[in-house]
């Protein structure tokens, strides 16, 4: 990671009027580390829907996808232990894939081999490190069908608009006919989704704190984790999970010799979890240059694997 980018959003990010900080610095080490407990909370009910629907439903999926030959491009692929079970269904019925997973940390590529390896042989795969955004440019020139997949919700991240200009960005790297296979977190009660982002446990607000933790460590800041809170909403006028860091006393904060001054109760945003309903779906997709949409959900109509075709 290059701490020099890092320093001069946090500057950019504190120095604004409303305070922020961005959601993709969540993901050092230790924060890794903590999302991975996320995953496992009762609360937290996003992976254990994606995989119902991956357990059952990959057929039904798989049958849309009329290519006996394809390339399945996935995006933020992590360890990968979810989508074997996709490729797993694929292969089963006669397709010929390369798997090619891209994902900002060759190290945890090197797990979504190991796992690929384990269950499903000598089924090809490319692994890609690095930002996808720059490594999928480097497949303009791949003969065969595509598949790109972005599961995980990880759609709920972008800010306003910047979803869209994504999927665009994957439309236009695709050709007539291929698909785009999306995990999205649907609207639904407010009081699960809420409950989502703010667990009994405090893992959720211990993953927000590091944050600040982490200027403290790679900036020399000198956040006082005891003097900060974590603050999740969600509201659903307008369908966004956001989260704060409040500042529960007037106070300076130094980073490498800047100050940033907090009154009491001022709010840090570090992030948004965006949910949509299965109708804003349908026209995102037309607004994003596809031509057919399906939509697969889970039991309890929490989660969609949304397909789209272009
Ligand atoms: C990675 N992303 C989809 C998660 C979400 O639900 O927005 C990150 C997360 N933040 C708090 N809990 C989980």
């Amino acid at each position: 990671m290059d701490n020099n980018n890092f320093k001069l959003d946090v500057f950019q990010g504190l120095s604004a009027e409303q305070k922020y900080l961005s959601s993709k610095y969540f993901y050092d080490d230790k924060g890794s580390r903590i999302f991975q407990e996320i995953m496992q909370l009762e609360e937290y009910y996003l992976p254990e829907c994606e995989t119902e629907i991956l357990v059952q439903q990959s057929g039904e999926i798989l049958r849309q996808i009329p290519f006996d030959e394809l390339d399945v491009i996935e995006l933020g692929a992590g360890d990968g232990s979810k989508t074997v079970v996709f490729l797993e269904k694929a292969i089963q019925m006669g397709k010929r894939l390369t798997y090619v997973p891209m994902d900002i940390s060759g190290d945890i590529l090197e797990v979504n081999q190991q796992h690929v390896k384990e269950r499903l042989g000598d089924l090809p795969v490319v692994p890609m490190a690095g930002d996808y955004f720059v490594t999928i440019k480097e497949l303009k020139n791949r003969e065969k069908p595509r598949l790109v997949l972005f599961m995980g919700s990880n759609i709920g991240n972008f800010q306003g608009e910047k979803s869209i200009e994504f999927i665009r960005f994957i439309n236009e790297f695709l050709k007539p006919g291929d698909f785009f296979l999306m995990g999205v977190d649907l609207k639904k009660n407010p009081h699960v989704i809420r409950a989502a982002y703010n667990d009994e446990g405090g893992v959720t607000k211990r993953f927000n704190l590091n944050l600040l933790e982490r200027i403290n460590r790679e900036l020399g800041g000198d956040f006082e984790l005891e003097a900060f809170e974590h603050y999740g909403v969600y509201n659903p006028l307008d369908g966004a999970a956001l989260s704060f860091l409040v500042s529960l006393e007037d106070q300076d904060v130094h980073i490498d010799g800047q100050q940033f001054h907090f009154e009491k109760y001022e709010t840090i945003h570090t992030e948004i979890s965006q949910k949509y309903s299965l109708k804003e779906l349908d026209q995102m997709a037309v607004k994003t240059g596809f031509s057919w949409d399906r939509h697969f959900t889970d039991s309890k109509g929490y989660y969609s694997l949304s397909l789209f075709r272009k």
